[in-house]
């Protein structure tokens, strides 16, 4: 964190306002001999860009309003925060348009940007001001977390629900700040999904890229192609059950994450990663035989038929079919690991399939081998080496990306949260080795792919990759303790974050785990309080 920028002022006007505090405003400074749980204006994840502490704090009571204004996206994240809070404090909460005092939610030209904001908060109430509903979004998270962990609990609690007095100004680092959830080695429900997306709004992160088909697993309905989900999805590794996501569920799905200020990122994985395709439809191979569904962990085996005709209908009716699904700008098509596929194929039907994606729309993503393609203009990589990676593979991206292609850094060694934390994890991968809380926290995207220039970098993406999670709490086992600090990678500036400040504010997190029913790991090296 930078140093506050605590001046005499402030210190004055504190010390004013806490002696008039103590006479005059009993309603909103802590009641005396209440237990003080006014959490320091600092403990926030990800670590703010500015944080100015000073003033009395604001106590939400039950005469407290929301003010929103007139626009109806500011009046949704006003609805959002209300629906966070009635329930613990058992307060109504009205969200009304005008008003004085209460809470704030203001929309305003300004140095904020698209998702930035500032939170100003003082005796007679608290405003958080934005250019962009996103940035009160945000700018809600960051009130929630200033508030006692009782707040997330669903019944009512006693309080007192108090903010610290003082002003954060943040604004994120990289506009990417992902995390990836492989529905297609084992399938997740829409209301598992759900509780992920509402997880990664908490640490203000903003795209949801869902890895929709794999060699184990089809998990979406595509009208033109109905065996694919049907036949497709019908099971999943080590044979369960599958499932897939009907047009209604995905929309939801949408919805949901758009409600949260996320972006869905579908991909559907090509050439490779297509046995449950191939499964569905014999004509897709390249011999016309359908091989049997596949439950098992390898990868590599499996290609689309590049020299037919009938791959091509197929990739567009997809295409076509998820692009009209998804409002958000991207489809990724994959790429990784078509170890079945030649080189000339694989560049062959990236050349081919680019275009069909632009066509309908939308901006292509791939894994990072598509850069041994060409990647279309405008297209995103997905980096997912390791630091040890070979120097030629890192030069073949960077190349790339002093060519325009945008980066989105998910180097396995540090952001996978399906390697294992140590030895002893009993979930998880570990071919890129054991992944650590620091080692996922402790890395900087900028200068990360020697000879990429830091322009190209868009932001950092935390796939969590499914062959050995099975529901909710396997996900937040692997994802909790790690993913707040990708998130704190992907918006703090690196001047702002450090690990031995971080893992205080990491530790700080465990009670509001807690309360929200996220079972995590309890990690060497972070001071968390007892259990
Ligand atoms: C690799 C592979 C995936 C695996 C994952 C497991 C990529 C991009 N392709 O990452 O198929 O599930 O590792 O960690």
């Amino acid at each position: 964190m930078r140093p506050h920028r605590s001046t005499l002022r402030l210190l004055g006007s504190l010390l004013l306002a806490t002696a008039l505090g103590a006479s005059l405003t009993g309603a909103t400074a802590p009641r005396p001999g209440a237990t003080d749980t006014t959490s320091p204006l600092d403990r926030i994840i990800p670590a703010p860009s500015s944080v100015t502490p000073g003033g009395t704090p604001y106590r939400i009571t039950d005469r407290t309003r929301i003010h929103v204004g007139e626009s109806r996206e500011a009046r949704q994240v006003g609805e959002y925060l209300a629906g966070l809070l009635r329930p613990s404090t058992g307060y109504r909460l009205p969200v009304t348009a005008r008003g004085t005092g209460g809470i704030r939610l203001r929309l305003a030209k300004g140095p904020y940007g698209e998702e930035g904001y500032r939170l100003d908060s003082g005796r007679d109430g608290i405003t958080i001001t934005a250019g962009r509903p996103a940035g009160l979004f945000h700018g809600v998270q960051t009130l929630r977390q200033l508030l006692p962990a009782a707040v997330e609990h669903d019944t009512v609690q006693s309080g007192p629900w108090t903010v610290p007095g003082g002003t954060v100004e943040d604004s994120p680092r990289y506009a990417w700040r992902g995390a990836m959830l492989d529905v297609s080695r084992h399938f997740f429900s829409v209301a598992e999904v759900k509780r992920y997306i509402d997880q990664l709004a908490l640490y203000k992160l903003n795209k949801l890229h869902l890895h929709l088909s794999d060699d184990q697993g089809w998990r979406i309905a595509i009208d033109s192609w109905p065996r694919l989900a049907t036949y497709g999805g019908s099971t999943e590794v080590g044979g369960g059950p599958g499932g897939h996501y009907t047009k209604d569920d995905y929309r939801e799905i949408v919805r949901y994450a758009a409600s949260r200020h996320l972006e869905v990122v579908p991909e559907i994985d090509l050439p490779g990663h297509t046995n449950a395709a191939l499964a569905s439809y014999a004509e897709l191979n390249c011999d016309g035989v359908a091989p049997p569904l596949y439950t098992g962990t390898e990868v590599g085996f499996s290609s689309l038929c590049v020299p037919k005709e009938i791959t091509y209908d197929f990739v567009e009716d997809v295409v076509r079919e998820i692009a009209a699904l998804t409002p958000g700008r991207y489809l990724h098509i994959g790429g990784d690991e078509a170890h079945s596929t030649s080189h000339e194929d694989y560049v062959r039907f990236m050349d081919r399939v680019q275009p069909v994606v632009a066509e309908y729309g939308k901006q292509v993503i791939g894994w990072h081998q598509l850069t041994g393609a060409t990647p279309a203009e405008g297209a995103l990589v997905q980096y997912w080496g390791l630091d040890g990676t070979d120097a030629a593979e890192k030069e073949q991206v960077a190349a790339a990306a002093r060519n325009g292609t945008g980066l989105i850094l998910s180097p396995a060694d540090r952001v996978y949260l399906d390697m294992k934390y140590d030895a002893s994890t009993p979930l998880g991968l570990n071919w890129a080795g054991y992944v650590d809380v620091r080692r996922s926290y402790d890395w900087d995207p900028a200068g990360y792919l020697p000879g990429a220039p830091d322009s190209a970098v868009r932001g950092v993406e935390a796939p969590l990759w499914s062959e050995t999670l099975e529901d909710s709490g396997h996900i937040e086992y692997m994802a909790f303790p790690r993913l707040p600090g990708v998130a704190e990678v992907g918006w703090s500036a690196a001047g702002d974050r450090g690990w031995e400040g971080y893992r205080e504010r990491l530790a700080a997190q465990a009670e509001r785990w807690g309360v929200l029913g996220i079972g995590f790991h309890r990690a060497a090296g972070v001071p968390w309080p007892s259990a």
